[in-house]
């Protein structure tokens, strides 16, 4: 048995977004520091109201392509030693019309980062991979393996994540977390290519069709929240229990399938909207199923998602209810 402690000194990047706020929540519950960044071009102040006032957080509104950033964090901030990178251009569409952008701030920024953490010794940074970084392999489920150089990126957002890992995987003190459909409390449903639960329990609860792009039949590994949380601790290794996780890139789902027909149904007997689904035209460049393969983190992290997709659209949903409260 491990005994981390408590009173590490982490960075979080992407403080203010949907995953990094739960991250920040879950660190800060455990006893250590967080140093937040975010620069608000995704993330909302909202998103930070549990803990924006906890005495053991401190938050900069900045950058991640600022230029020296983290010495300039650690420099008033002693004892940091643990560097979540989520911070990045998040929004696939965007990524097609900004391409030089994206590779500036997924790709550009991370390794600065990266570098940074080494030289002051970071035990580790743990970077957002994303399951973008397989293009539209069909070889179900995906293992770690199948993403090189010869995959087809779908947009800059994919070959940008797919760099990033890479290089965060070579380092020794580097873990890329390649994450599936991500759903949960504080996602925004505010875009058309915001995630589809989210879109879902909007439109459910505005009494309105749920909107299926194509025939429905295609899947998605979808998972939940405090699953992924649990796996940034774990590839951290700010657990108490269980492995140090080596170095490299591990995926992040639950390895089953739901196609959006099910997540559709079961979501309309969570919230009783009767309504009948509202099928329109697929989307275009929308890959027909996805799947993780999770071996390789649940046998180096020791670590199992535990939420049913049930169980987290019932929280989901419980939240989206208090917020329109
Ligand atoms: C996810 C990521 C994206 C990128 C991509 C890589 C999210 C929110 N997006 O996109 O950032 O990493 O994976 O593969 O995690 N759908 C409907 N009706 C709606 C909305 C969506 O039918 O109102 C369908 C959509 O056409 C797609 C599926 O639901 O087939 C999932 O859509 P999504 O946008 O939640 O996520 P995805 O997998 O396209």
């Amino acid at each position: 048995m491990k005994n981390v402690g408590r009173n590490r000194g982490c960075v979080v990047t992407g403080v203010a977004g949907f995953v990094g706020s739960h991250l920040a929540e879950k660190l800060l519950s455990l006893g250590h520091r967080v140093v937040g960044i975010d620069n608000f071009f995704s993330g909302y102040p909202e998103n930070m109201a549990s803990f924006k006032d906890h005495p053991a957080f401190t938050f900069y509104d900045t950058s991640i392509a600022e230029e020296g950033l983290l010495e300039w964090i650690s420099s008033r901030h002693s004892g940091l030693s643990y560097c979540f990178h989520l911070a990045a251009i998040v929004s696939v569409p965007y990524s097609m019309d900004h391409e030089e952008e994206t590779t500036k701030i997924n790709y550009d920024a991370t390794l600065k980062l990266l570098q940074s953490a080494e030289k002051l010794r970071f035990s580790r940074l743990v970077f957002a991979g994303s399951a973008a970084e397989y293009g539209n392999d069909q070889r179900l489920p995906l293992l770690e393996t199948y993403a090189d150089e010869k995959t087809r990126h779908l947009s800059p957002y994919g070959q940008a994540k797919f760099m990033a890992s890479r290089a965060v995987a070579s380092n020794p003190i580097g873990v890329a977390l390649r994450f599936f459909n991500i759903y949960g409390p504080r996602q925004d449903p505010r875009s058309p290519y915001s995630g589809v639960i989210s879109r879902f329990l909007d439109m459910a609860l505005a009494n309105r069709a749920l909107t299926i792009f194509g025939d429905g039949r295609q899947a998605r590994d979808f998972v939940y929240v405090s699953d992924v949380v649990e796996a940034y601790i774990r590839a951290a290794g700010l657990n108490d229990t269980g492995p140090s996780v080596p170095n490299g890139v591990y995926n992040v789902g639950t390895g089953k399938s739901t196609t959006i027909l099910e997540l559709a149904e079961t979501i309309k007997d969570l919230t009783g909207n009767a309504l009948p689904l509202n099928f329109c035209r697929e989307r275009p460049g929308d890959i027909r199923f996805s799947l993780a393969s999770v071996d390789a983190f649940s046998g180096a992290a020791h670590w199992v998602p535990r939420i049913s997709l049930r169980a987290g659209l019932r929280e989901t949903l419980h939240w989206v209810r208090r917020d329109s409260v």
